[in-house]
């Protein structure tokens, strides 16, 4: 089948205007980190929300607890192709954000074929599912900038050629080329974009940030005394998920579907990180962080930093959170927590 150009769809500005039906928008990974941020993006430009969540024995609905009463909560995993049909068939969304995934890097190393389960055919899943059920909506991959791993230029733009250091970043590849292959083949409008790490006082525990923001708090309540931790010279392009989710409807809302790179330009290093959480709440970081060979992993991706430019140029995008407000805010959030 030849390349169809199937863009067609309410002019896409913001809020719908009067006499306009409500714009409906299906994400998965709903429950994730960058899912609850984007579900309240959509809500306040009053989209319906229907949120893909995949069966558990208890929920998973620490993020977007405060959002239950406005979203619709349907059930789907990445691993049933059935399943995730049936939400497109049922919601015939005009958009589709495909968040959910294995998404953390050493995970990849022990689960390498659940991580290509997930993270790469699960891309292809909901593809799948949108060019049979309703291939009017748009689609956009959450991609990221771990398919740069060891960079063959820096800072990365759209056109750095990719060279993945974990099974993470390989199934990444893979989600990022369907996706072009899917518009290419099809006339989808699919859209994929290259995140750069982000973060936030809701990152899961486990991610370099909120481990050090986390490990400052517990220490500073007296109920740690000591965090260990991995490669602290490894440098990453660090910015806050509330601006980067915004950066992703952006994307959704241009005449034709093109690819992004997003981050902020700024590289700093694990180091420079401990020594601002710690400073903040008045602590020597030597006194506290124990290099732990453990935490290093088999193949490290050394340094990431975006060439944002073509996103600020064509989306209008910026950065709004500096790499100090972001990890003091983190900081002040678990130190609320940890009471
Ligand atoms: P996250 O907090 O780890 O959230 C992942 C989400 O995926 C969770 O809602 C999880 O559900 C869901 N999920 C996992 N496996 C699933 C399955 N088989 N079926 C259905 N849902 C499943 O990740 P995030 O930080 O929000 O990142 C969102 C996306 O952006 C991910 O694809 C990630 O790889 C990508 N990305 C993230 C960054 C970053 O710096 N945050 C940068 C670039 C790209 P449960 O709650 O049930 O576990
Ligand atoms: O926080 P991290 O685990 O994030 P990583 O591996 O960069 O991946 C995150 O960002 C990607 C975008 O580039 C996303 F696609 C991905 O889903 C995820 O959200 O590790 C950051 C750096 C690494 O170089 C790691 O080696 O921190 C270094 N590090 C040093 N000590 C540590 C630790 N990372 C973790 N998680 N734990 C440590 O103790």
């Amino acid at each position: 089948m030849s390349a169809q150009k199937n863009h067609s769809g309410p002019k896409r500005n913001g809020a719908p205007q009067a006499g306009q039906p409500r714009r409906t928008a299906v994400i998965t990974g709903v429950t994730g980190q960058d899912g609850s941020y984007l579900a309240e993006l959509l809500l306040a430009k009053g989209y319906e929300v229907v949120g893909v969540v995949r069966r558990t024995s208890h929920d998973s609905y620490e993020r977007i607890g405060h959002l239950l009463d406005r979203l619709h909560i349907v059930p789907a995993d990445l691993l049933d192709q059935h399943s995730l049909t049936a939400v497109v068939r049922d919601a015939k969304p005009h958009e589709v954000y495909n968040l959910a995934a294995q998404s953390f890097v050493p995970t990849s190393w022990t689960q390498p074929v659940l991580t290509g389960e997930f993270t790469a055919l699960g891309v292809v899943r909901l593809l799948e599912a949108i060019r049979l059920a309703h291939p009017e909506a748009r689609f956009y991959q959450a991609s990221s900038s771990e398919m740069f791993g060891k960079a063959t230029q820096t800072p990365q733009r759209e056109s750095t050629p990719f060279y993945p250091r974990s099974p993470y970043g390989v199934a990444k590849v893979y989600g990022h080329w369907i996706t072009v292959n899917y518009r290419e083949s099809y006339g989808l409008y699919a859209v994929s974009g290259i995140l750069f790490n982000h973060e936030s006082p809701r990152r899961g525990l486990e991610f370099v940030t909120r481990k050090v923001s986390h490990g400052v708090a517990r220490i500073v309540r007296g109920r740690m005394t000591e965090l260990r931790l991995g490669n602290l010279d490894a440098r990453r392009d660090w910015g806050f998920a509330g601006d980067y989710v915004d950066a992703m409807w952006r994307m959704l809302q241009r005449p034709e579907p093109v690819d992004y790179v997003i981050g902020t330009g700024e590289m700093h290093t694990v180091r420079e990180l401990c020594e601002i959480a710690f400073g903040h709440a008045g602590l020597d970081w030597k006194q506290y962080v124990r290099v732990d060979p453990a935490f290093v992993r088999p193949a490290e991706v050394d340094l990431l930093q975006a060439d944002a430019g073509k996103a600020r140029q064509e989306l209008g995008w910026r950065p709004t959170t500096s790499f100090a407000e972001l990890v003091t805010m983190m900081v002040d959030a678990d130190l609320e927590r940890v009471k």
